[in-house]
């Protein structure tokens, strides 16, 4: 049983939080606009790719603002105070966009696109496709600054940008399924199949660009004749 006074606390913790998320929504919709340049952005870029060179970079593509729930679980978990202005300045990913491609050439060419567009900042890279987590996850992630001009100033916004090729979304998708499933303690048996399986899906990934490179040289080779 827990005792009324604890009890208590956390009712009022509770309501505090309620009313703390009601006031976070307000501040949140810059982050919105954000994900409308980004998008905007990566749709040209993938278009202009297509006229240029016949293949889509991206496969698709998707967006989204974290909850204010899941903002503040995310400052519970790195053991920060819950106020908006950590929220702001310690959560990277209160926007969110995932990029899936192809092949993995495609995610290097959609960062070096991103990277030189003059009005985009990119503040931290983290590549999982170089150096994996010991879990297997592969991804490669970046933080951007996007300029957001409103009616009386430009506020620059932080976005994550999560770039991945299918075989590496399927696994992350299934094993965040798991991860949760198992309240974050995932079998041993469990996380080494998971780890084959990434292994598989890189092998994958590889076998898919050896395929497609082997079609171009016979396109080329039938545009001799
Ligand atoms: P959710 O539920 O997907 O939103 P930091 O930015 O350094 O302060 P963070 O955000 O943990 O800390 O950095 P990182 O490593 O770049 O991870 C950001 C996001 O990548 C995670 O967001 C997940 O979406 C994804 N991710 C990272 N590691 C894994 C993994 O092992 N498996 C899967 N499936 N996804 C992963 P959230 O907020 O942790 O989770």
């Amino acid at each position: 049983m827990i005792p009324t006074e604890e009890l208590k606390k956390k009712v009022l913790e509770a309501e505090n939080l309620q009313s703390n998320l009601n006031e976070w929504k307000e501040q949140l919709f810059v982050y919105k606009f954000a994900l409308e340049e980004i998008n905007t952005k990566l749709k040209i870029l993938n278009e202009e790719y297509q006229y240029i060179h016949n293949h889509n970079p991206i496969e698709h593509m998707k967006s989204r603002i974290k909850s204010p729930a899941s903002i503040v679980k995310k400052l519970q978990r790195k053991g920060i105070d819950i106020t908006i202005e950590n929220a702001l300045e310690h959560i990277h990913d209160i926007a969110g966009v995932r990029i899936t491609c192809s092949f993995i050439s495609d995610i290097y060419t959609m960062y070096e696109a991103i990277s030189r567009q003059d009005d985009i900042e990119v503040i931290r890279v983290k590549d999982y496709i170089k150096h994996p987590k010991a879990n297997g996850y592969k991804s490669l992630h970046l933080i951007v600054k996007i300029p957001v001009f409103l009616s009386n100033h430009v506020e620059k916004v932080k976005v994550e940008i999560q770039i991945r090729t299918i075989a590496m979304d399927f696994w992350a998708s299934l094993e965040h399924k798991i991860y949760y499933k198992f309240d974050k303690e995932i079998p041993h048996e469990l996380q080494m199949e998971l780890k084959n399986a990434a292994e598989a899906a890189h092998f994958l990934d590889e076998k898919m660009k050896k395929i497609s490179d082997e079609v171009d040289l016979y396109k080329l080779e039938a545009m001799k004749i």
